[in-house]
């Protein structure tokens, strides 16, 4: 990132106001939750969140309750980039007859509502260019409803949908890449975070509500029951998760690759896997192919990164 896009240079830079208030019904340790509460003290003024259904709908928004200190819309599990181009819309039509200017709108969606079922609508609504912030906070599956797979888990994780057993060790297909998929559409910026890197994010979120057009952010957001782990654990995997090299954590500004976070030398894979059950049966001796797919994955998109960055070539 550079100098002039960072906003909060320490923790004590960061707004004191909690505009995601405690006391929701999200699990003790939620990731999602942490992403939550660090993301929204980075809005610069007037927001609207835009809440499709998962974990941190169901946990912060049940009537007469509600976590929320700003506008909040609850919307369809497939439709929250759609919304979210409307109310953009509208905003800006109402902001004309009232003279106002700024107003933001960010969604504030799951992976299974991101990389799955709400792809479509986010499609769409890169493509028309409507200038909003898309944020996915990734646990890595449908955690509300279970625990069942999505497109954004990796290979070898145990699901209720990709059981570990007999028949099939994990999930057998590679994670869908949500980066590029936004970056095709040509927006102005995409980026990954992590909630073990909290200024980064910050950082970032508030660079994208700056910058004109559609913006998508991927945040790693550990789940303990889902990657079943105690709850005191989720900031040190999520960190784990970035110095092994498993999530990058890069940036694409109008097609340029940046990686963030260099990590010159990272941690085995082993040590990010063997603190999740999700992944315990990938140290049996019969799963160790399943092991090594994961571990070249994770290099070749590493690589596949530094050679974007070191060729300055736009996507
Ligand atoms: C069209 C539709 N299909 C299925 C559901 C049931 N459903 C509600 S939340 C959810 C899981 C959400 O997963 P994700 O977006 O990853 O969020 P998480 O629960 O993991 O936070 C599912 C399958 C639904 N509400 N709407
Ligand atoms: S199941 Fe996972 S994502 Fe859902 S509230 Fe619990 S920790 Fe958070
Ligand atoms: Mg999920």
């Amino acid at each position: 990132m550079s100098s002039q896009t960072i906003f909060y240079k320490t923790p004590k830079d960061l707004p004191r106001e909690e505009w995601f208030a405690s006391g929701h019904r999200l699990c003790a340790g939620c990731g999602a939750g942490i992403a939550a509460r660090l993301i929204f003290k980075a809005i610069r003024g007037p927001t609207v969140v835009v809440n499709p259904t998962g974990c941190v709908e169901v946990s912060t928004s049940c009537y007469p309750y509600t976590a929320w200190k700003i506008p909040y819309v609850h919307v369809a599990f497939e439709n929250a980039a759609a919304v979210a181009s409307g109310v953009v819309e509208a905003i800006k039509i109402l902001n004309k007859k009232r003279g106002r200017k700024l107003h933001d709108v960010i969604v504030f969606a799951g992976d299974g509502g991101t990389f799955d079922i709400g792809l479509q609508a986010l499609s769409g609504a890169l493509e028309r260019g409507h200038n909003l912030l898309y944020i996915c906070y990734d646990n890595e599956a449908y955690m509300n409803t279970g625990i069942q797979r999505s497109g954004a888990t990796p290979i070898g994780a145990a699901t209720t949908t990709s059981p570990a057993g007999k028949v099939i060790p994990g999930k057998q297909e590679r994670k869908k890449d949500l980066i590029a998929i936004a970056v095709a559409h040509k927006i102005p910026y995409a980026a990954t975070a992590s909630i073990s890197h909290p200024l980064d994010l910050v950082n970032k979120v508030r660079k994208a509500l700056e910058i004109e057009g559609p913006k998508v952010l991927h945040v790693l957001a550990p789940c303990v029951p889902g990657w079943r782990y105690p709850p005191s654990e989720t900031v040190r995997i999520a960190r784990l998760a970035v110095e092994t090299r498993y999530f990058p954590v890069y940036e694409v500004e109008y097609g340029r690759v940046k990686i963030n976070i260099r990590v010159k030398e990272p941690k085995p894979l082993e040590e990010f896997l063997k603190a999740q059950g999700r992944f315990s049966h990938l140290f049996r001796p019969e799963n160790a192919h399943v092991l090594e797919a994961l571990k070249k994955a994770v290099e070749e998109n590493w690589e596949r990164l530094v050679k974007l960055e070191e060729s300055g070539i736009a996507l």
